[in-house]
């Protein structure tokens, strides 16, 4: 049984005191308690509005601990907040004003980089577009990408197990990752950090920590794998006839380039006129002709012509076999990167269009064209007027189905009559198609009731004993993954 956190309220001398302890380990300069505290109290997707007691900014992981034991000792709970692009409600405080946001952005230093070793070790509040950067002059490539980068950190990356668009290729974050430095809800320093790609030594922790949320510790900092930059890097847009053709692409993909596909997204045209509706700048190649799109990437250790070969023979075969309608290929970097800010463009163009409804889901690739044949349907059935913004990494099965309010509907009412309603109605399609309700984006808030009526009461149950054993006063992230 999970313990509620104790909410003892403080009296005017003992916040004074406990704001005077905060300041005296990281400096009066970086506990925030005024002003517009949005940025760290509201999520990315304006879900919900939430209430620091402060926002705690230390500048090492010794200062992490020595914040994480103060509030242990003053009975308050902790948010860990890297760059807030979680998409899940899960790094802001509740409205209570009792707990503390603890933002990893100044513990962001790139500690050591490894050539023979090809690892990077990294402080968690280092932005992902920082450390591929570093990384690229160093003459390596850090792959985890994903349209956040430019604020997203490593720590957040981790705490979500994030995804994002290369994944067909090198796996998740946690697959990226070697080792961790936490530190504990105790305030205890665990070095787990290694570079070491064996390690049998009983059971292996950093697991434990990845994908956690913030709920079990404070990610400080990672050994990460890197890999040597390829030689030629080549991205196409494809336009196709249905679903199930892009699926027949994705098998060709990787029929023709093996381990070479290193991206493929597909795009709903709903999804994309919202892009040429709320970025009208951007071009859009196959304007609206066909009802999907594909962005695909080949990455070559050969040499350009080598993958221009490759790639030109994959979407020939792939004209002639009918499961692409047209097709582009991008000429240089500057084309391929407009190609992938197509892509990269939707969440964004999403949230311009207004409030919506997210289902970040995972199901075979297989059965991906079945279910969302069966689930549009049963959606328009139940909810007239849906706007289906279907998109994501199907490459590794991953969709986002999202719902944009009906036309000229007020979104507000949308979501706060229809959201759960619709998300039943979703994830009993991904139960019967044996899928997961978060493919990438985790539990937070958002999730958490969902969370227990679709995972296994044993996973469950086991989980909640990890929690126990980890945070016993409950004071990490509390009431974020798991329900009290
Ligand atoms: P935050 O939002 O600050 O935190 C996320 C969670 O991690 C919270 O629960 C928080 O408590 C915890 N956390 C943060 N730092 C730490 C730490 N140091 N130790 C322990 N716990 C910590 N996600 C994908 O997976 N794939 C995508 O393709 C993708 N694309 C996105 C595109 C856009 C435009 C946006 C806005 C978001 C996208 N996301 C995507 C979601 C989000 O960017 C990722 O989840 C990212 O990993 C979050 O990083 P962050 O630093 O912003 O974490
Ligand atoms: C992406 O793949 C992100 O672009 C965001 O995971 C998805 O906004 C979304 O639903
Ligand atoms: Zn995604």
């Amino acid at each position: 049984m999970l313990q509620a956190e104790t909410l003892r309220p403080m009296n005017p001398t003992e916040h004074k005191i406990f704001l005077k302890i905060l300041q005296a380990i990281v400096g009066t300069n970086n506990v925030l308690t005024e002003g517009d505290l949005s940025a760290w109290e509201l999520d990315w997707r304006k879900r919900e509005q939430g209430k620091a007691l402060a926002v705690v900014r230390p500048g090492s992981t010794e200062e992490v601990a020595a914040v994480v034991r103060a509030c242990a000792a003053a009975q308050i709970s902790l948010v860990p907040q890297g760059g807030n692009t979680g998409m899940v409600v899960g790094s802001t405080p509740d409205a209570s004003g009792r707990q503390v946001v603890l933002s990893l952005s100044r513990v962001n230093r790139i500690r050591q980089m490894d050539a023979a070793n090809l690892t990077v070790t990294v402080e968690a509040g280092c932005v992902l577009q920082a450390l591929q950067e570093a990384c690229e002059a160093a003459g390596f490539l850090y792959p985890l990408s994903m349209a956040s980068e430019g604020s997203c950190t490593v720590g957040g990356n981790l705490g979500t197990n994030a995804g994002g668009t290369q994944v067909v290729r090198y796996g998740n974050t946690r697959e990226l990752c070697l080792g961790l430095e936490v530190v504990t809800a105790q305030g205890e320093i665990w070095n787990g950090l290694s570079g070491l790609r064996k390690d049998n030594t009983g059971y292996d922790l950093r697991h434990l920590f990845i994908g956690s949320e913030g709920t079990l510790g404070v990610i400080t900092a990672a050994t990460m794998k890197l890999f040597p930059s390829p030689k030629s890097m080549m991205t196409a847009y494809a336009s196709l006839p249905s679903l199930d053709a892009a699926v027949d692409l994705l098998g060709l993909a990787h029929r023709h380039l093996s381990s070479g596909l290193t991206g493929f997204e597909v795009m709903g045209e709903f999804a994309l006129s919202l892009v040429r509706k709320h970025f009208p700048q951007q071009h859009v190649p196959f304007s609206g002709k066909d009802p999907f799109c594909v962005v695909l990437e080949l990455s070559d250790h050969d040499s350009e012509a080598h993958a221009r070969t490759l790639l030109e023979s994959l979407l020939e075969d792939a004209l002639q076999d009918g499961c692409v309608l047209d097709a582009v290929v991008a000429e240089n970097i500057s084309q391929a990167r407009a190609l992938w800010h197509i892509r990269e463009s939707i969440p964004l163009a999403q949230a311009q269009e207004g409030l919506n409804i997210k289902h970040d889901i995972s199901i075979a690739v297989s059965r991906i064209p079945d279910f969302v044949r069966e689930t549009d349907a049963a959606i328009q059935a139940a909810f007239p007027g849906a706007r289906m913004v279907n998109y994501g990494h199907l490459g590794d099965g991953n969709l986002h189905y999202n719902v944009q309010a009906p036309e000229g509907a007020d979104a507000e009412a949308f979501l706060r009559d229809q959201e759960k309603p619709m998300n039943a109605l979703v994830y009993a399609q991904v139960d019967a198609y044996s899928g997961s309700i978060s493919a990438e984006h985790g539990i937070g808030s958002l999730k958490r009731e969902k969370l227990a009526e679709h995972k296994s009461p044993v996973a469950i149950s086991l989980m909640r004993s990890i929690k126990q054993a980890l945070d016993p006063d409950n004071r990490m992230n509390p009431n974020r993954v798991l329900k009290i």
